[in-house]
């Protein structure tokens, strides 16, 4: 009888002090009464390249506060070894859990696998990893990027379903070996491939920015005069390519064509005036369920490997409705 109480009450010590540890240094009060906000979050972001990271930066902060996380934050201005120290020195703070949006697809299991063996939890966010070990990470929350580009190309096929004459597309891709570049490519072309009428005459990226998007767009202009749409894999990289195309004397909406991904604000009321065509939206404001994630991920309960947000598309008439209470 004594032996299994002792043996219990070691179990209990044992869990407490584990528990203990596990609150990774943190120093901040536990003010709620739930535990929580002794929870140190080590938070690695891919920049402040376009309007959605801005929002989706946002988010995540807010969410941090709301849910009582402590939140270290660093932006890795687009550069994977900038995130790649960034994991490390939270490996080193011994946070609670890292979370983290990863610039591109690959290189990334040597660092994750630091951080599996130091027993800290990685929730992904927003953008995926190829890494073949999936025991490196608890969850990846965020878009289904592919079928974003399906619905670019939906909207593609059925906007010419009438026409029979070579419809030629520009491409805007995003950072180049980034999830999102790579899947809304596939998605799209996946739809438009069975018909040959649709030809990507022109595919360069445009780094998710405005910038850029404008820079390449009159490249593009320039070599090919003949343009009926353009495809940019976000909104600021289309933003960039409707100043150029207003600069070469064509009308953006009418002349060409645009779809892009995203709805922030400013794509949308790009849309609701009739310079964009069709918008596929891709929601930023992912705090909220990562900071649920990371308090079950840190109680070590299990998670779905996958959680996929939910999302819509717009034309310019559902633009004018939506855009006054559209919140970023
Ligand atoms: O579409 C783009 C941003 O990873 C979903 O990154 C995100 C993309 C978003 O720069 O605007």
């Amino acid at each position: 009888m004594f032996k299994r109480i002792s043996a219990l009450m070691l179990a209990g010590l044992t869990a407490m002090s584990m528990a203990a540890c596990g609150s990774g240094g943190s120093t901040s009060a536990n003010t709620d009464g739930g535990g929580d906000s002794t929870i140190t979050m080590g938070f690695s972001q891919v920049g402040a390249e376009s309007g959605w990271r801005t929002a989706n930066t946002k988010s995540v902060q807010d969410a941090a506060k709301n849910a009582g996380i402590t939140l270290k934050f660093s932006d890795a201005q687009q550069k994977q070894e900038n995130q790649i120290k960034a994991i490390r020195s939270y490996i080193q703070q011994k946070v609670d859990v890292i979370a983290f949006s990863p610039v591109v697809e690959s290189g990334w299991d040597t660092v994750l696998k630091e951080a599996q063996n130091a027993k800290i939890p990685v929730i992904l966010t927003d953008r995926a990893v190829d890494s073949k070990d999936t025991s490196l990470y608890k969850t990846f929350l965020g878009s289904d990027f592919v079928e974003e580009g399906r619905k670019a190309g939906k909207w593609l096929v059925e906007e010419y379903k009438d026409s029979t004459d070579p419809v030629k597309i520009v491409e805007l891709q995003g950072t180049t070996g980034s999830a999102p570049a790579n899947d809304r490519k596939a998605g799209f072309q996946e739809i438009i491939q069975p018909e040959s009428k649709f030809q990507i005459i022109a595919s360069q990226t445009g780094d998710f920015t405005r910038a850029k998007g404008k820079e390449v767009m009159e490249a593009f202009l320039k070599s090919h005069p003949d343009i009926d749409v353009l495809y940019a894999h976000n909104d600021d990289m289309g933003l960039g390519a409707i100043e150029a195309i207003e600069g070469a004397g064509k009308v953006p909406g009418k002349d060409i064509k645009i779809i892009t991904v995203d709805a922030v604000k400013d794509g949308m009321q790009a849309l609701a005036d009739g310079k964009i065509n069709y918008i596929v939206e891709c929601s930023p404001l992912l705090g909220p369920q990562l900071m649920d994630l990371a308090k079950k991920v840190v109680k070590g309960e299990q998670v779905q490997a996958r959680v996929v947000t939910e999302e819509t598309t717009f034309t310019q008439e559902q633009a004018k409705q939506v855009l006054s209470t559209r919140q970023y």
